[in-house]
């Protein structure tokens, strides 16, 4: 029997308009297949079938006006579900794990719990005592979870009485894991510490080397130096390459350790000594980048990482957008890890910190960071009053992270066991940082006067212990044993990301020249001394005569250490950093999927933001291309007309959808799904952006070709995120950024903070980012298919930028043979030809091309003037064509003149070029040396401010009046025409000469 389909609750929205009708009668169609498009005037809407069937008649045609109810069609053999959407949003029971302290795997053997040392506060030690002995007790007797158990029972009895309970966020200042349940490293100790102490000195000798050749050259020694146990630990024993059988894991180098990673690449026998010798010069071929590259160093390479703050935030996307893959199918879950490697210093940027409760929430134990807090930065200690350790302690654990601290080294093991009144944890607890670099950088003794000194009992703990002894209590972060530890027990953490605080010395070995002492960071000279020291306090073994060579080193292939190096990589699936990529090409849609978009839209008006929405909504019915699109919105999806979306393809959400939504009722509800597509960020566009980053790069880190489509307010875009933006297209990133509600005066209400008149420009910095500011639907449709052709078939490492506007306007059809020009960055929109004796070549973009169209009509019929009307999609494309060839006319003299893109489009053309934009006159400005007219720019140079989109386009001087009496007056100047002409038509529009230079204003 045939059933109605009808329009389901669309919110507030009445009588939309049919605008596609997608079925026709015999059609066989699934459940959820959509059977018509409807647009309001703000967004457009696909109405799925709430069943199979086939389809018997069609009720509504392209115009129909529907409201809620409306019959669309009828299907036979169709059920009507009405019970989908409840069955939809059933949720899957959630297995319940036992779980302790918010930890899915508490410690088996917790050490015994120090008693405090007597206090002047302790009012009855002996009572002190007995509860530290009876949760010792439950500890021994019952196992660390019912103490833990036992203790938040307490704790909560606590709060109910009312008690202010001590600050939590941080634990006591040793290390968390007990050496009693630490893991023990399964490796040969003394072939890694020789290992170590080559990649060492080879790192620093290739600083010194290209010092030695300019010191110009610059370069880090004392970062690796502090971090090569971090490192090395890693390499032996628990970073697995990709190859054909692992996706492998990702690892985020710290920027300015580089040396260390080319220093063992070198042992590898992946890079030469002569390419050693090439550090820092990339110009010459072979040379190797400063620091992790990969546009310059595309095989090696993975993560830009040294503008400090955007590795952890792009890490922590990349973490999500690969449990996103995963839970969208896409990807294998093969437990994959992401770790990433930071400075303690660079812990301050914003962005460091910015993202870490997001990657709490979304349970992100695929992510483990590791802090090299050598307690310095560039000028001084990080902290040196107060203890950086401590202070992201809290804010980590403080968000849910897994914190492991590494503080101290084996050597401090027997004496913590000897402090059976806890006073060296309290010494340890209450010197600030400043206080332990001095340690590092004075000496044994001066450390037992200092810190042992400090307490008759500490001093006598020491007491049989020389000043040498003293001075080789190391800290955690050097002890191989300790970081093997702490990583084994990051990998098997479950349930929330992790982060390895561990203390180490910044330039560690480098002596009297530079450990621990404020100048370290800049150190890249080391003179002979000094490198006789370096050598001997590792043991590298080279002769005197090596040394002040500066020669590297590297043992023999046969040798037990370069087997020991290789078999380690080769267990764990090859050499890391390596950048490839294996990803299939997505074939771009057939060229009618765009098709209504080359046709007039008549009178109905629309924004190009809801013609790019309706082009995206219809790539989604490409079954090749739809799964690999990637939406993110930062809460914008409403602004831009897109919460069509939601329903559609869900938003993701790695918990699924725990509460019915609000307007469950509705087509366009906020529909989460643990397979959902869109990436719904928030109000975060660096989030936001590192997401792009890892969508557009998924292709070489998942060998999974990806399409991205960040759409924002342009305003909020490269302005705000410039630094990603330009990370982005060092790390090839391919994929669109949409600058939506772009243009100075065409987001008319919004003001000064709100209005991008600039974005182009910033965008045309970035050398692989294509850019473009169309004004028609069907310049939209050609360049995004265009963009989907090249990046993701052709796989050329480029990125889009487009602008698109929030202002309704009819489109017209696209005229016979525009698409090259559209691409290349002009074409020739309309020619008027009235017989007019004069003429002028107007080109306009974005939606100040309507404004020159409208010019152009009032110079032909009421001033005689005739023009030739230019639609500039690109005027970032056309410097660079203009450049390139300009450079090649320069450095060929002899030969025939090429000519540029501008050029051949104006060259037979007459009259002066009148140029506009919704951006500052730079933008425009960028072709005037290609072409040999007379060139006049107009645009919007100064603050915006709220106000219509009439009023500003008048205050700007870009509306279509201004445009007629700045072109009559320019055909003045040109002696085209009389001045008093242009005079008359500055009279006639009222135009205020006297008003300041808007960006005065
Ligand atoms: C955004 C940014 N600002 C400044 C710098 C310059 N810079 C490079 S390293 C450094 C100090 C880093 O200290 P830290 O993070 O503690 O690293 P460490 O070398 O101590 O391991 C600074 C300021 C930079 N690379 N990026
Ligand atoms: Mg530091």
């Amino acid at each position: 029997m045939a059933q109605n389909i009808s329009v389901p609750d669309i919110g507030d929205f009445k009588d939309v308009e049919v605008i596609e009708v997608l079925v026709k009668p015999g059609d066989q169609i699934n459940k959820n297949d959509p059977i018509v498009t409807i647009e309001s005037d703000k967004s457009s809407l696909e109405i799925p079938s709430p069943s199979s069937g086939e389809i018997k008649d069609l009720k509504v045609k392209i115009g129909d006006k529907v409201s809620e109810g409306s019959v669309l069609a009828t299907i036979e053999n169709g059920q009507i579900a009405s019970q989908a959407k409840q069955e939809k949003t059933k949720k899957e029971p959630e297995k319940q794990k036992t779980k302790i302290n918010g930890n899915l795997n508490p410690v088996k053997q917790v050490k015994k719990v120090f008693a405090e040392p007597a206090s002047k506060d302790d009012i009855d030690p002996v009572e002190t005592n007995e509860w530290i002995e009876s949760l010792n007790s439950v500890i021994e007797n019952d196992g660390a979870p019912r103490a833990s158990y036992l203790l938040n029972k307490v704790i909560d009895q606590a709060y109910k009485s009312g008690l202010v309970l001590p600050d939590t966020r941080t634990t006591p200042y040793i290390n968390t894991i007990p050496p009693e349940i630490e893991a023990k490293s399964p490796g040969d100790q003394k072939i890694e510490k020789k290992l170590r102490a080559y990649i060492r000195w080879n790192a620093a000798a290739m600083v010194v080397k290209a010092n030695k050749k300019s010191s110009e050259l610059g370069g880090h020694i004392g970062t690796f130096a502090s971090a090569a146990t971090l490192y090395d630990v890693g390499m032996n024993h628990f970073w697995r390459a990709k190859n054909n059988k692992f996706g492998g894991d990702l690892v985020y180098f710290q920027g300015h350790s580089a040396p260390g990673m080319y220093a063992r690449a070198f042992l590898e026998g992946r890079l030469t000594s002569k390419q050693l010798d090439g550090f820092r010069q990339e110009v010459s071929e072979g040379g190797l980048s400063s620091y992790p590259h990969p546009w310059l160093m595309p095989n090696f390479w993975q993560f830009p990482t040294v503008s400090m703050g955007l590795g952890p935030i792009m890490a922590i996307y990349q973490a999500r957008f690969l449990k996103y893959l995963i839970n969208r199918g896409l990807v294998k879950d093969e437990g994959r890890k992401i770790w990433v490697f930071l400075g303690d210093g660079e812990m301050d940027e914003p962005e460091s910190l910015g993202a870490i409760g997001l990657a709490a929430r979304e349970k992100l134990d695929n992510l483990i960071f590791v802090i090299n807090c050598n307690l310095q930065r560039l000028d001084g200690p990080v902290r040196g009053n107060g203890k950086i350790i401590q202070e992201l302690e809290g804010s980590f654990r403080g968000t849910g992270w897994n914190v492991i601290k590494v503080i101290w080294g084996s050597y401090w093991d027997q004496l913590l066991a000897k402090d059976k009144t806890g006073l060296l944890v309290k010494r340890m607890n209450e010197c600030v940082d400043g206080e332990y670099q001095a340690f590092k950088a004075k000496g044994g003794s001066y450390v037992r006067d200092r810190f042992f000194g400090k307490y008759p009992e500490l001093k006598e703990l020491v007491s049989s212990m020389t000043d040498k002894d003293i001075w080789r209590l190391n800290r955690g972060g050097h002890d191989p044993h300790k970081v093997y530890a702490a990583y084994h027990s990051a990998m098997e953490h479950k349930g929330s990301p992790t982060v390895i605080l561990s203390k180490t010395i910044k330039g560690y070995g480098m002596g009297k020249s530079g450990e621990s002492i404020n100048t370290t960071h800049q150190q890249k000279k080391l003179d002979e001394e000094d490198l006789l020291y370096y050598r001997d306090r590792f043991g590298v073994p080279l002769t005197d005569k090596q040394v002040k060579n500066i020669e590297y080193y590297k043992p023999s292939e046969d040798s037990e250490e370069m087997k020991y190096l290789k078999d380690k990589r080769l267990k764990l699936g090859g050499y890391i950093p390596e950048r490839s990529s294996f990803a299939k090409a997505i074939k771009a849609p057939p060229k009618d999927i765009f098709d209504t978009f080359m046709k007039s839209t008549g009178d109905k008006e629309m924004s190009t933001t809801m013609a790019l929405v309706r082009m995206l909504t219809a790539l989604l019915r490409d079954k090749n291309l739809s799964p690999r699109l990637v939406p993110i919105i930062p809460d914008e999806a409403r602004t831009f007309g897109m919460e069509g979306f939601f329903q559609k393809i869900g938003i993701y959400a790695h918990e699924g959808q725990k509460y019915e939504p609000v307007d469950s009722e509705q087509l366009s509800s906020y529909r989460e799904d643990k397979s959902g597509q869109v990436l719904e960020e928030g109000i975060t566009e660096s989030g936001a952006m590192s997401s792009w980053i890892a969508a557009g790069t998924s292709y070489t880190n998942h060998d999974l070709e990806m399409i991205p489509i960040y759409i924002f307010y342009s305003m909020f875009g490269f302005q705000r995120v410039g630094d990603l933006a330009w990370a982005a297209g060092d790390s090839q990133a391919r994929g669109f950024l949409i600058g939506a509600t772009a243009g100075r005066t065409t987001l008319a209400g919004e003001g000064l903070q709100h209005q991008d008149g600039h974005s182009q420009l910033l965008a045309s910095n970035i050398p692989n980012c294509v850019s473009y500011d169309p004004t028609f639907s069907y310049e939209m449709a050609v360049i995004l298919r265009d963009g989907i052709k090249r990046m993701h078939e052709k796989k050329e490492n480029i990125f889009y930028y487009i602008t698109a506007m929030n202002e309704n306007y009819s489109h017209p059809a696209k005229p016979k043979g525009c698409s090259e020009g559209i691409l290349k960055g002009m074409y020739l929109f309309k020619e008027n030809n009235n017989k007019g004796k004069i003429k002028v070549q107007l080109l306009g973009s974005g939606t100040i091309l309507r404004e020159i169209i409208s010019a152009a009509e009032i110079l032909s019929k009421e001033y005689g003037v005739d023009s030739d009307v230019w639609s500039v999609t690109s005027f970032n494309e056309l410097r660079r064509n203009g450049m390139e060839i300009e450079r090649w006319n320069l450095l060929n003299p002899n030969e025939k003149k090429k000519k540029s893109y501008v050029q051949k489009c104006l060259e037979k053309r007459e009259g002066p070029v009148i140029a506009a934009s919704d951006y500052t006159r730079s933008f425009s400005d960028q072709i005037r040396p290609y072409t040999d007219k007379q060139f006049y720019s107009l645009g919007t140079d100064g603050y915006g401010r709220s106000d219509t989109r009439k009023k500003l386009r008048k205050f700007f001087e870009v509306d279509k009046e201004h445009i007629v009496a700045y072109t009559l007056s320019a055909l003045a100047k040109e002696q085209l025409i009389e001045t008093k002409k242009a005079e008359k038509a500055i009279k006639k529009y009222k135009i205020d000469k006297d008003k300041d230079f808007p960006s005065n204003l």
